[in-house]
């Protein structure tokens, strides 16, 4: 019996949900591999101390016995942002979809709230129940823990993939103090078959098809989300892109399992624009000369206290004004 009712899920955006009592990932020597030979780059909080931690839920929670592992889907609103950049409203830029996700919001607060408020409702039918939450930043190995609860298998673009909801959803899940009487799920099978959309898509190159990861620094989710200034130049074959300036959804954008949702009768979410609009109108619409500009006229601080709490406050003034001039055009 679930312990969540199918309302509760969907007010919070869960298209699914897994359970498992296996602590530590299956894939942790890929992991081990990947930073052995650089393969993370710039990014150093996979390789420090926190690559170890990543070896069991125990060293995040030491009370771990169980976890629940959530869905949280953007499929609806990245349908409707499509529409949009296929639209003569759009100025040709591209803002990954999972920013405009969750109401524009940075993703960490609202599905951190989510995660809290399921945590309250399973406290109140499991006596002395502790949890810890995961959502990205933890050292969790996120997509094996998912893997684990049976949600999807590893494609060849790293991406976790479910077979009924693609993979355009973020990842968050709650470490328990107990175990808990759920039925497991099996583990997802590979369902990539002979299919190598993804590797051809990928303007940059930056696929690994034989280890299903990715070169972090040739990725351009990594120039654009994570290098807040001029620093290292911008991957080769960037310039065959389509106008990304935070993040990248083009490997996602090409795979199958993501049509499958749409051919099962998956609908864009309406009112995306009003939900997101101070991205719409500073980011998509203006002309590219025009948001250089709009964004120049703006200080660091004067920045940082419009786009506060969305996705694009980390990446800041400086950074996005490095992404854009990537795409400035005549
Ligand atoms: C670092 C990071 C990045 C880096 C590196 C990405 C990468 N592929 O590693 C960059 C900045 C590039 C990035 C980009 C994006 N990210 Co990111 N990122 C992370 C983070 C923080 C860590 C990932 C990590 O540990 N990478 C290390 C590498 C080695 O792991 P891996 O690529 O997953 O490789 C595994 C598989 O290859 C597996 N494997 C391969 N074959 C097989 C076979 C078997 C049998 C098994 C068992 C395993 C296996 O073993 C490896 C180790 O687990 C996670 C959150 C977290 N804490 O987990 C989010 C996360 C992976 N990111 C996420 C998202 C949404 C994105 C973007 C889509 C954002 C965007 N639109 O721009 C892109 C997608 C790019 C891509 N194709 O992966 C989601 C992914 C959700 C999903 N459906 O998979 C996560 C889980 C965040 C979340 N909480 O939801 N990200
Ligand atoms: S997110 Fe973009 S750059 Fe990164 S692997 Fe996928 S297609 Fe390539
Ligand atoms: S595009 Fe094809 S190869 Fe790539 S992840 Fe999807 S099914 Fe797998």
């Amino acid at each position: 019996m679930s312990p969540f009712s199918d309302e509760l899920l969907s007010f919070h955006k869960i298209v699914d949900w897994g359970y498992t009592e296996e602590l530590s990932p299956r894939s942790y020597d890929r992991l081990e591999s990947w930073v052995g030979k650089g393969e993370h780059g710039t990014l150093g909080y996979l390789a420090d101390h926190r690559l170890d931690a990543r070896k069991s839920l125990q060293e995040v929670f030491p009370d771990t016995q169980s976890s629940l592992v959530f869905l949280f889907s953007y499929h609806r609103e990245k349908l409707a942002l499509e529409n949009f950049y296929q639209s003569s409203e759009s100025n040709g830029l591209k803002i990954a979809s999972y920013v405009l996700g969750f109401e524009g919001k940075d993703y960490h607060l609202l599905v951190r709230e989510s995660l809290e408020k399921l945590a309250e409702k399973l406290s109140e039918k499991i006596s002395d129940l502790k949890w810890r939450l995961s959502l990205d930043i933890q050292p969790v190995l996120e997509r094996d823990l998912a893997h684990r609860a049976g949600l999807g298998w590893f494609g060849k673009n790293s991406m976790l993939i479910s077979k009924d909801k693609g993979s355009f959803f973020i990842i968050g899940s709650l470490l328990l103090n107990k175990k808990l009487e759920l039925p497991k799920r099996a583990v997802e099978t590979d369902h990539c078959g002979q299919c190598r959309a993804c590797v051809e898509a990928c303007p940059t190159q930056a696929i690994n098809e034989e280890t299903r990861t990715l070169t972090a620094e040739k990725c351009i989710a990594t120039w654009t989300i994570e290098h807040f200034k001029e620093g290292p130049s911008a991957p080769r074959g960037m310039e065959n892109a389509s106008g990304e300036i935070f993040g990248c959804d083009i490997c996602q954008d090409v795979c199958p399992w993501n049509q499958r949702p749409v051919r099962m009768g998956l609908a864009p979410v309406e009112g995306l624009e009003k939900s997101n609009a101070l991205i719409f109108d500073q980011f998509l619409k203006k002309t590219p000369i025009e948001v250089i500009e709009n964004l120049e006229f703006h200080s660091s601080r004067g920045f940082v206290r419009e786009f506060k709490n969305t996705p694009l406050e980390r990446t800041g003034k400086r950074g996005l004004l490095k992404n854009l001039q990537f795409w400035k055009k005549p």
